[in-house]
C-alpha cells in the first residue's frame, strides 16, 4: 500500500490529523492497535479551548459539540472550606471553554472518517516505523497473520505516551524532561447530575478533588489518590464518602451519588520531548508530551499540534514549501512549554503535598487568597485555562 501521509495511532491526534489532510486533499491512512470500542471506552479528556473548537469546526466535526457541549464561563476553587469563582470571560474579554467529553470528539471523529471511506486499520499487531531518515519511510504491521507494508512520504506518530514512534528513535538523537507526581488521580463516572453548573477543582488537608461534568445528568469526579492505591479498594461508596470530605459543606449536601459507570487510576506526569520531528517522521499529541491534568490541556496541545503539523504538511504538498515542516518542532514546542508550566504550577498549587509539611500547606492557602483577591492573580489562572491563542508569542 501507498499513501502520502501514514498516520500511527487512531485516537484523537491521529483522527484529527486525517480528517484535516482529508480537507485539503492530502492522503492519509491510519494504523491503530486496538479496536474502535476499546479508543471509545478510554475515559479522559472533558475541557476544550476555543482554539480546539475552531480546529474541530475545520476539521468538519464541529456540530453535534455545538448542540451538546457546555459552555463554561468560569469555574471554582475551593480552599480553606470556601469556594471563589474565577470569572473567566469577564477576566479575559469574553473567552469560554467547552465542557465536551475527548470520548464524543473522538466519536464525531471516527464518523466522519468512515463517512468519507478513509481507510483506518484497526487492531494491528507489531506496528513498527522504518527509514524516516530517507525519504522513503515506511510503515508495517501485522494483521490477519500477514506482514503489510505502507510506504509513505511522512509518518505522523499520534501513537500516545506509549506509542512506538517515540520508542523508535535512537536515544542519542531525542531528549526527554519528565517529573512524575508522587500522587494518581482517582476518576469516577456516573449517571448523575453534576454537583454545580460549572467545575469545582478543590483544594484540601485531605488531597485534591475536582468535580467535573460530561453533560446536564452525567457527572465525572476525580480524587488525589496515593500512588500505591489500586482502583479496587475505592468502593464507589468510599469514593463518594471522600469526595464529600473534600467539597464544602454546600456542595455535600448537594452531591447525588450512584453507582459507577467507569472507575480508574491515571498517574500524573509532565514529559516533554525534544525535538519532535526526525526526518520524515513526526511526533504529535501525548506522544511528544504529557501534562498532568489539572489544567486541562493535554488534548487542547494535541489539537494545536496537530493543526501546525496540518498546516506544515499543506504547506509542503500545495506550496512546495519545507519551511513549515522545518518549524514544526520549535513551533509545538513553544506552545508545549507554556502549557507545561501552567499544568505543573497550578497542580502544585491545588494538590496535598504531606512532605512539605504545615507551612508548606500555609505557602498555598497563602497564594490561594492572594490570587482570588488580585485581578491580576485571577487573570493569571483564567487567560492560561482558557488557552492561549494559537499565535500567541509567535
Ligand atoms: P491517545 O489518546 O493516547 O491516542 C493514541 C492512540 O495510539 C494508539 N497506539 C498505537 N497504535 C498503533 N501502534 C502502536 N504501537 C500504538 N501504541 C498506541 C493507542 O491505542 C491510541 O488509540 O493520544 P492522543 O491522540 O495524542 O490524545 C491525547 C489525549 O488523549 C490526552 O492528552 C488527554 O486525554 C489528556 N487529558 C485531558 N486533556 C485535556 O485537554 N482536557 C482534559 O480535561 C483532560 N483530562 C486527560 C484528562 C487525561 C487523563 N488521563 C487518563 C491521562 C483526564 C485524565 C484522567
Ligand atoms: C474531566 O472532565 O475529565 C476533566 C476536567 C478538567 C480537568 C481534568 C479533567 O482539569
Amino acid at each position: 500500500m501507498r499513501t502520502q501521509v501514514a498516520i500511527v495511532g487512531a485516537g484523537p491526534s491521529g483522527l484529527l490529523l486525517g480528517q484535516l489532510l482529508h480537507k485539503a486533499g492530502i492522503d492519509a491512512v491510519i494504523v491503530e492497535r486496538q479496536s474502535p470500542d476499546y479508543v471509545l471506552g478510554r475515559i479522559r479528556a472533558g475541557v476544550l479551548e476555543q482554539v480546539t473548537m475552531d480546529v474541530l469546526d475545520e476539521a468538519g466535526v464541529g456540530t453535534r459539540m455545538h448542540a451538546e457541549g457546555l459552555l463554561h464561563g468560569g469555574f471554582d476553587l475551593l480552599f480553606k472550606g470556601q469556594r471563589h469563582r474565577i470569572d473567566m470571560a469577564k477576566l479575559t474579554g469574553g473567552k469560554q471553554v467547552m465542557v465536551y467529553g475527548q470520548t464524543e470528539v473522538t466519536r464525531d471523529l471516527m464518523d466522519a472518517r468512515q463517512a468519507a471511506g478513509l481507510p483506518t486499520v484497526y487492531e494491528a499487531a507489531h506496528v513498527a516505523v522504518h527509514d524516516y531518515g530517507t525519504d522513503h519511510p515506511r510503515v508495517t504491521y501485522e494483521k490477519d497473520g500477514q506482514t503489510h507494508t505502507i510506504e509513505c512520504d511522512f509518518i505522523a506518530g499520534c501513537d500516545g505516551f506509549h506509542g512506538v514512534c517515540r520508542a523508535s528513535v535512537p536515544k542519542g538523537a531525542i531528549k526527554e524532561f519528565e517529573k512524575v507526581y508522587p500522587f494518581g488521580w482517582l476518576g469516577l463516572l456516573a449517571d448523575t447530575p453534576p454537583v454545580h453548573h460549572e467545575l469545582i477543582y478543590a483544594h484540601s488537608t485531605r488531597g485534591f478533588a475536582l468535580a467535573s461534568q460530561r453533560s446536564l445528568t452525567r457527572s465525572r469526579y476525580y480524587l488525589q489518590v496515593p500512588l500505591t492505591d489500586q482502583v479496587e479498594q475505592w468502593s464507589d461508596q468510599a469514593f463518594w464518602d471522600e469526595l464529600k470530605r473534600r467539597l464544602d459543606p454546600q456542595a455535600a449536601e448537594h452531591l447525588v451519588t450512584g453507582p459507577s459507570l467507569e472507575k480508574s487510576i491515571a498517574p500524573l506526569r509532565s514529559f516533554v520531548t525534544e525535538p519532535l520531528r526526525f526526518g520524515r517522521m513526526f511526533l504529535a499529541g501525548d506522544a511528544g508530551h504529557i501534562v498532568p491534568p489539572t489544567g486541562a490541556k493535554g488534548l487542547n496541545l494535541a489539537a494545536t499540534d496537530v493543526k501546525y503539523l496540518a498546516n506544515a504538511l499543506i504547506e509542503f504538498y500545495l506550496d512546495k514549501s519545507e519551511a513549515g515542516v522545518d518549524a514544526y518542532s520549535e513551533k509545538c514546542l513553544k506552545r508545549i512549554w507554556r502549557a507545561e508550566r501552567f499544568s505543573w504550577w497550578f497542580t502544585s498549587l491545588m494538590h496535598h503535598f504531606p512532605e512539605n509539611g504545615e507551612i508548606g500547606q500555609k505557602f498555598q492557602e497563602a497564594e490561594l487568597d492572594y490570587l482570588i483577591h488580585s485581578e491580576n492573580g485571577a487573570r493569571t489562572i483564567a487567560e492560561n485555562y482558557v488557552g492561549l491563542p494559537l499565535d500567541f508569542g509567535q
